[in-house]
């Protein structure tokens, strides 16, 4: 049947692959960047795992959680956001780098070569979303139906695991490009070349840019470069940012007009503001490290934790539960284990920065210890549980 045959108009169509010239795309270059990109990922990693073991340590661990050094939050926190915020250019120009490989023909080899196709496509998918809800977390921005933590901290894992094995896979090229000096591969020069060199200064300066223009965030004598971070260490009220303002949390005068203190024990009692201001004082300087990434010290005076347990006959050492005035929200109730109620610096605040808290900064008495959280620095406290 003659008319039903297709004819074929003009030449026949062929589809090509792009093609490539150049050395920026090179395993070299692949490796000059990706080692970079793993060390930033590393210590995203490790920092994560931290601030995830503070914020929700399982049971066996709540009780052995350190308190010192008192800073330890801010630094690990700090870092953890900004080895983040500098893998984005990092992740950017490695996939700029490694993207004609997605044309490689034919797609699949044989059933090895697809399954490091799909290890780097998870690792891929894992980076970018790590990155990328990280990143949005910073501004407190979650535009997905997700819990961020539990997912973010699931993924982290997945992310691991690709990247071990893709270095496991990759090795042989990875170290004969490691340095400058490696012996490359017989179609690739080992040298550099100037277009690789401008790649990888125009990579360090991205890196370096976002660096400086997010970092004052946490490293506060760099604050006058914060252009890009979500917070300025420096805004807020008592020259300290609120996160969850009294309004967001509905607390207002009213609420706290007659607030008193309660604490559960062996003894428990209750006090009145003026009662728990009657109490011996102190004052200790200690950051605020809010997961988000920003971080500020201040001084802060009121009464040992420690010595409010010990006034409800709880031995040493006893963990303990605050409850906060505010109804609803997710860090209303606040556990804390053995190792921070027993540290002196641990206080139930009733002062920053020699003023009284503004009800913005919890007043009238919020939880601040060392090597903690911001999350679980908890505002407007009306209650205290020993938890026995
Ligand atoms: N009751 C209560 N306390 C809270 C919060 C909250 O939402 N509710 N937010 C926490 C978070 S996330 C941080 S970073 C610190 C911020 O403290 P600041 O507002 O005094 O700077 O308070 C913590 N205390
Ligand atoms: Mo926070």
């Amino acid at each position: 049947m003659e008319d039903m045959r297709i004819r074929r108009i003009g030449p026949p169509i062929t589809v090509r692959p792009p093609r490539f010239a150049g050395r920026l795309h090179d395993a070299r270059t692949a490796t000059a960047v990706g080692r970079w990109l793993g060390a930033a990922i590393a210590v995203c990693f490790m920092t994560g795992l931290i601030s995830h073991y503070l914020q929700r340590p399982p049971d066996w661990l709540a009780g052995a959680l350190p308190s010192r050094p008192a800073w330890g939050y801010r630094i690990t926190q700090g870092l953890h956001v900004a080895t983040g915020i500098a893998a984005i250019p990092l992740l950017m120009a490695k996939l700029w780098t490694v993207y004609p490989r997605l044309f490689v023909w034919p797609a699949l080899r044989s059933v090895r070569h697809g399954l490091e196709r799909l290890s780097v496509a998870v690792l891929v998918a894992a980076s970018v979303f790590q990155l990328g809800t990280g990143l949005l977390n910073t501004v407190q921005w979650y535009p997905w139906p997700f819990s961020f933590v539990p997912v973010h901290f699931a993924v982290a894992w997945l992310l691991l695991g690709a990247l071990v094995l893709h270095i496991a896979v990759k090795y042989p090229q990875i170290t004969s490009h490691w340095s400058r000096n490696s012996p490359g591969t017989l179609e690739l020069p080992a040298e550099d070349g100037p277009d690789r060199r401008s790649l990888l200064a125009g990579v360090a300066a991205a890196v370096g840019a976002v660096t400086l223009t997010t970092v004052g965030q946490s490293l506060t004598p760099l604050r006058r470069f914060d252009l890009l971070a979500p917070r300025h260490p420096d805004h807020g009220p008592q020259g300290l940012p609120v996160n969850r303002t009294a309004t967001a949390a509905r607390v207002g005068p009213a609420n706290v007009a007659d607030w008193r203190l309660t604490v559960t024990g062996p003894r428990s009692y209750t006090l009145t503001l003026d009662q728990l201001a009657a109490l011996p004082q102190h004052t200790v300087t200690l950051p605020i490290a809010c997961v988000e990434g920003w971080s500020k010290s201040a001084r802060w005076t009121g009464v040992r934790v420690q010595d409010l347990l010990e006034r409800a006959g709880a031995p040493p050492g006893t963990a303990l539960r605050a409850v906060s005035l505010e109804r609803r929200g997710a860090y209303r109730v606040m556990e804390m284990g053995g190792g921070y109620t027993d540290d002196p610096l641990t206080l139930l605040a009733l002062r920053l920065n020699g003023e009284v808290l503004s009800l913005d900064h919890g007043y009238p008495a919020r939880i601040i210890a060392p090597n903690r959280p911001g999350v679980w620095q908890t505002k407007w406290v009306s209650r205290i549980e020993a938890v026995l």
